[in-house]
């Protein structure tokens, strides 16, 4: 588990969405942040009717993810964004752990880009900014960065079998969401939400 952004290996969103997918055995609900991160979602499962799909805003996958949580202990709730999309929200990292809500994970990441507006670069990219930090100074002592593929899958372990928050920050490389999501935000609504009446 790694506190500091040196050194860390630069894995591949679609790649380690689809790892977190595969080992997911208990309904748990995954919430997919805006453009790629819930394009690599839909691309990993879209038959998994426990993933849930933000089409439209920066920053609300972690908040959703956290509404989700709260309403059903019993289950565990993961949420995926991009780093721009975090750094739009910050305050959600001070209300998760205000709310100890020990069933949720946020995974962030962190290309140090807003990739799918043009690629403007991210304060992570352009003035340093350092999410896990941020995350652990909001008060979630279990904020880490995944130095590498083995790193990452025992912290998704750790955030399946252990109480959190946690916050798990992964630096990713420059390929694009791997396919697109369908626009089709009653559906998913619907579909999640028939989802979750079914116990974790
Ligand atoms: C509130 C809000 N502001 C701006 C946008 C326009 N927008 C959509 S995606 C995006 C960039 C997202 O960047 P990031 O979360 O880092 O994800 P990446 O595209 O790099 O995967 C922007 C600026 C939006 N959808 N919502």
């Amino acid at each position: 588990m790694t506190d500091t952004t040196d050194n860390l290996h630069v894995m591949n969103r679609a790649a380690l969405t689809k790892r977190l997918v595969a080992g997911l055995k208990n309904r748990e609900a995954v919430i997919g942040g805006i453009g790629n991160s819930n394009w690599d979602l839909w691309g990993a499962d879209k038959s998994r009717a426990e993933n849930f799909y933000m089409l439209g805003s920066m920053g609300l996958a972690a908040p959703i993810a956290m509404g989700v949580a709260l309403a059903q202990p019993r289950r565990r709730v993961f949420a995926l964004e991009g780093d721009g999309s975090l750094l739009m929200q910050l305050g959600c990292l001070s209300t998760i752990a205000a709310q100890g809500v020990r069933n949720l994970c946020v995974i962030v990441w962190d290309n140090g880009i807003y990739q799918i507006t043009g690629g403007q670069g991210t304060p992570a990219r352009t003035s340093g900014t350092d999410i896990v930090a941020i995350a652990r100074a909001s008060g979630i002592a279990s904020a880490a960065w995944a130095a590498d593929e083995a790193e990452y899958d025992a912290l998704v372990a750790k955030a399946l079998g252990t109480d959190g928050p946690h916050v798990i920050g992964v630096k990713i490389d420059g390929e694009p969401g791997r396919t697109q999501t369908d626009r089709d935000p009653i559906r998913f609504r619907e579909s999640f939400m028939r989802a979750m009446a079914a116990p974790a």
